[in-house]
């Protein structure tokens, strides 16, 4: 994603608004699109309430999502109302800086399409039910509603800085692929865990993979892999400390990162706080 234009992706980018934005043109969607959705829900809907974190759990349950395709018009007020944020349809990924004046404003992108039949368990490009399913819920809470947009002005400076590696990694293993710790112990609540049907039981409870206390300089440091379950998951305690670590100015830390050697994905390092150490941490996804 980093880099990258919209050139070559999936998705109809030729009636967007010149800030990527797009009608969702809900009526359009195919019956075969609903039903689609609808199994994608359900198995999700039965692993969430075992491996995610309580407030998606709760989020989730009082969406009510089992239906059909929803509807951003729909969910918008509500969502308005519980921490001011919107979500806006979008044709698919966006160019970086695009995406960070969204979250910088409070506006999510979700994708408007959703994936094939054959990519009902993996699909590379975020679709609409790992965008809405794996995304959405958790911006109905108030902490971590304010770490993403936090993110997003990072992002908007990172940018001119040259420094958006560095933040798509802290992306990356937050949002994306974050663990965090609960009284019924480590839970989920990244969103590419959180859509998956595989890597959901795999991230929390896999002997195979590393689970390495959260540490924001450390991750900056740590490359990723976009295409098998994570070899590494960083835990946070609980939201606050997310978003406490994206309060100061990064621009120091990139400095201080700047020409300094990467950790690769499976690292495990003296200075970790290690949850568990990964048995195998190499593995297919
Ligand atoms: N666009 N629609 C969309 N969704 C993303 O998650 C996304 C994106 N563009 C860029 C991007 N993510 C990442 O490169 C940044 O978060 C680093
Ligand atoms: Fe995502």
């Amino acid at each position: 994603m980093t880099g990258e234009t919209a050139h070559g992706l999936r998705g109809d980018y030729s009636r967007m608004r010149p800030d990527y934005t797009v009608e969702q043109d809900w009526a359009a969607y195919p019956p075969e699109a609903h039903a689609l959705w609808r199994r994608l829900y359900e198995r999700q809907a039965s692993l969430v309430p075992r491996y995610a974190c309580e407030e998606f759990i709760r989020s989730v349950a009082a969406m009510d999502l089992s239906d059909a395709i929803p509807r951003f018009d729909a969910v918008n007020p509500r969502l308005a109302k519980a921490t001011g944020w919107e979500i806006v349809a979008v044709p698919g990924l966006l160019p970086d800086l695009a995406f960070f004046e969204h979250l910088a404003h409070r506006r999510f992108p979700v994708t408007v399409w959703l994936r094939e039949p054959e990519e009902f368990d993996y699909i590379v490009e975020p679709d609409i039910f790992h965008d809405f399913f794996g995304h959405v819920p958790l911006l109905f809470d108030p902490v971590f509603a304010d770490y993403l947009q936090a993110y997003g002005r990072g992002g908007v400076k990172a940018h001119a800085l040259g420094a958006i590696e560095m933040l798509a990694r802290l992306y990356w293993y937050t949002v994306e692929f974050g663990l965090i710790e609960t009284p019924s112990g480590v839970r989920a609540y990244g969103a590419g865990i959180l859509s998956s049907g595989g890597e959901i039981s795999y991230s929390v409870e896999s002997p195979d993979p590393n689970r390495i206390g959260f540490d924001l300089l450390r991750i900056m440091r740590t490359r990723y892999k976009i295409d098998t379950y994570q070899e590494t998951y960083f835990v946070v305690r609980d939201f606050r400390q997310l978003f406490e670590a994206t309060a100061p100015d990064f621009t120091p830390y990139y400095e201080q990162l700047a020409g300094r050697e990467t950790h690769a994905p499976s690292a495990v390092l003296a200075a970790d706080r290690v949850l568990h150490r990964g048995l195998a941490p190499v593995r297919a996804a």
